[in-house]
């Protein structure tokens, strides 16, 4: 296969599996999450409780007892554990910290992020393949504080999917570092980014985060998003997703991460691509 062939989806194997190899060597988080002895106590009894109440009011039998034993020992096994909590959980844990956030709404981060990317201008081209498909869409704004002054030298680390919905780094295909880029803020704060309209993303249906999603008879799919981690001295790390106004499951997200206010409505720029714009606000840390 060629590495401009776009034909093939990436599988399980492909994409929640190597999440948890990224997740296990992140250590942004490592040793910050020190929690009391009492704490711990609490949040047990409260999760067991939850699951007690669940198997009382819904009568669970031992046999569907024992099919999620095995499907619980299956995400451990696909290394599929990052991919499933960020879809059915942490849009719950993003929601608790935007609670005491001013600025620019949060979304959550999903398991696709990658550290290191290409250090780029702030007027700029994301890395594509040269025959990248999809929708030209020029990305422009400007990072400032709450109280309006404009951030120079502010990181935008964006990523997103292909116009095939698929990640680099995630699926096997793509260039490695495609469509993701820091870009690096201008004298006035303001950047500039020439990428695609991404396509909206389908976990994967091999594995087992994508078999449970079916077995629900819900839609395995996120919106189409762009990705953003925004990061100024002194100020809090935003960590968000940009959704696309009236595109297909803005409404119907299977990881509930949409928010209104981070809806985009990009208008044509008469030569068949598109230009939107939109600033970020950061509070200071
Ligand atoms: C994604 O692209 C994503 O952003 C999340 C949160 C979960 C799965 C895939
Ligand atoms: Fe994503």
């Amino acid at each position: 296969m060629s590495i401009t062939d776009t034909s093939t989806s990436p599988t399980a194997a492909d994409s929640g599996a190597p999440a948890g190899a990224v997740f296990r060597a992140d250590n942004r988080y490592r040793g910050t999450a020190e929690t009391s002895a009492e704490r711990v106590d609490t949040i047990l009894r409260a999760l067991l409780g939850a699951v007690h109440q669940v198997v009382s009011d819904h009568e669970i039998t031992y046999p569907e007892f024992q099919a999620a034993k095995s499907w619980l020992m299956e995400v451990g096994e696909g290394d599929e554990w990052p991919l499933l909590l960020d879809v059915f959980v942490e849009h719950a844990v993003e929601e608790v910290a935007s609670r005491s956030r001013q600025g620019t709404k949060g979304s959550i981060e999903g398991p696709y992020y990658l550290p290191g990317s290409r250090r780029l201008p702030a007027h700029c081209e994301l890395p594509r393949r040269a025959d990248e498909k999809g929708t030209p869409l020029s990305f422009t704004g400007q990072v400032r504080d709450v109280n309006d002054t404009p951030l120079p030298g502010a990181e935008v680390d964006i990523w997103h999917a292909d116009a095939d919905g698929h990640y680099s780094g995630f699926a096997p295909h793509l260039p490695e570092g495609n469509l993701r880029g820091l870009v690096v803020t201008d004298d006035e704060g303001r950047f500039s980014i020439r990428t695609i309209r991404p396509a909206p993303y389908r976990i994967p249906a091999d594995g087992p985060t994508g078999r449970m999603i079916a077995a629900a008879g819900r839609p395995p799919w996120r919106p189409a998003h762009l990705h953003v981690m925004v990061r100024a001295e002194g100020h809090r790390q935003l960590t968000t997703q940009l959704y696309f106004e009236g595109g297909a499951w803005v409404d119907d997200d299977v990881a509930r991460a949409t928010k209104p206010e981070l809806f985009l409505r990009p208008v044509a720029d008469g030569e068949g691509g598109l230009v939107q714009r939109y600033d970020f606000v950061l509070e200071r840390a």
